[in-house]
């Protein structure tokens, strides 16, 4: 299956409201994709990452298309594949929080694990085995307890939540109809990537949020769970690129992508205050641990025990050696300018808010 530049491109994208969503249809978009996305149908307004990309679909020549779907509706992803008839599917879908993955360990596992099954019998109900490239977003969860530092395609798995248990299974089920039915399907290892549009119980984000909230003096003081895990961050505008390279690639294959660097929540915090020029000192320990804003002598970080998970991934650290020499990529954002990116655009909403709390 070899593509030619006439040939008329189209993407259907699960979980186009989510971040990488929204960045990826925005990428797709720019290179001339007709885009699909599959939204929920929910009783507020969810569309807010992707509202920039609005395009009435009276409008003649319109490239941006949004249905209701679900993972979990194996009736509405067939025919909504029948519809629109995607060259490429990026399955994007997932309840994606890990802590919350023990909440609903059953939902996570039909949307996040059958869910990866239903599109790609979706694809072979239709008899598109050929005509249609799939994208699986598989992830550094996969990896868990370590086994191997840093981790790469060839690092066993060892998932330590229902999210990540859940993934394994999708990860596994993408190889499968790869190997069983010849189909380009292929599945994208990505460590953390965050940035502005990050949801915002993630704790990068939570973090860059909380520490702008108390620098303008919405909020006190910002609570979180264990500081010690380290992740491999990058930059989501990075990691999209990287999906559709790996969708281009003349084979399906898996792929690690990760900046090959790695660090604690602990920095975490500590690069975002300082990106608002507050050092903070650590003090007492375990739960007893406290951030102090040195300047002020007042805390601004406590740890509060429900954020800790009942099993943890305590490092990540990727090798994306493979992606780079196979298909060209690496990241292009530091980590210092995702940091601050994040902080700057919750700075700036902070600064609306109190104006607006004031008005
Ligand atoms: P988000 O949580 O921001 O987005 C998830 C998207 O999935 C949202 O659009 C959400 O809809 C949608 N969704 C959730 N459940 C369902 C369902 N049952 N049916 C249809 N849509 C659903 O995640 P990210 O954008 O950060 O991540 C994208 C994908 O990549 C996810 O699969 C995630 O697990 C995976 N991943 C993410 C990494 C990261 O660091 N960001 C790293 C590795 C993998 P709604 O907006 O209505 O909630
Ligand atoms: P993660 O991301 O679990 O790696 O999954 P998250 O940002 O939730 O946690 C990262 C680490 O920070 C620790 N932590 C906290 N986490 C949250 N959410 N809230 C807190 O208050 C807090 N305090 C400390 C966590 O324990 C953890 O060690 C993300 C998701 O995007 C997944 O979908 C994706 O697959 C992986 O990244 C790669």
């Amino acid at each position: 299956m070899t593509w030619t530049s006439t040939e008329k491109r189209v993407a259907l994208v699960t979980g186009v409201t989510g971040q990488d969503g929204a960045y990826l249809a925005e990428l797709l978009l720019a290179k001339g994709y007709e885009v699909h996305g599959v939204k929920r149908r929910s009783s507020s307004f969810n569309t807010q990452r992707i509202d920039h990309l609005y395009q009435d679909p009276h409008t003649e020549g319109a490239r941006f298309h949004l249905h209701y779907g679900d993972m979990t509706d194996s009736t509405n992803l067939i025919r909504l594949m029948q519809e629109v008839r995607p060259t490429e599917i990026y399955n994007l879908a997932a309840q994606s929080h890990v802590a919350v993955s023990f909440e609903s360990p059953e939902y996570t596992a039909n949307a996040d694990g059958i869910g990866v099954l239903r599109l790609l019998e979706a694809i072979r109900i239709l008899g598109m085995e050929k005509q249609t490239r799939f994208y699986q977003a598989s992830t550094s969860e996969l990896y868990g307890l370590v086994q191997e530092v840093p981790q790469r395609e060839s690092t066993p798995f060892y998932p330590r939540s229902p999210y990540a248990v859940a993934k394994l299974y999708g990860y596994w089920i993408t190889v499968n109809y790869r190997e069983a039915y010849g189909m380009h399907a292929s599945n994208g290892i990505l460590f953390n990537h965050e940035s502005p549009i990050r949801g915002e119980t993630f704790v990068t984000r939570k973090i860059t949020r909380g520490a702008a909230r108390i620098e303008v003096g919405l909020d006190d003081c910002l609570y979180l769970g264990n500081l010690d895990a380290k992740r491999d961050w990058g930059h989501a505008k990075d990691y999209v690129r990287g999906m559709w390279m790996i969708m281009q690639a003349p084979k399906p294959d898996d792929y690690v992508l990760a900046t090959g660097e790695t660090r604690t929540v602990r920095e975490f915090v500590e690069m975002s205050f300082a990106e608002l020029g507050r050092t903070i000192e650590w003090q007492g320990e375990g739960v007893d641990e406290t951030g102090v804003d040195s300047a002020s002598g007042k805390t601004v970080v406590r740890i509060d025990p429900r954020y800790f998970r009942p099993t943890e991934v305590d490092l990540l650290l990727g090798d994306p050696t493979k992606a780079r020499q196979q298909l060209g990529w690496s990241p292009e954002i530091s980590f210092r300018e995702l940091v601050r990116d994040m902080v700057a655009a919750d700075h700036a909403t902070a600064v609306r808010e109190r104006a607006n709390a004031g008005s």
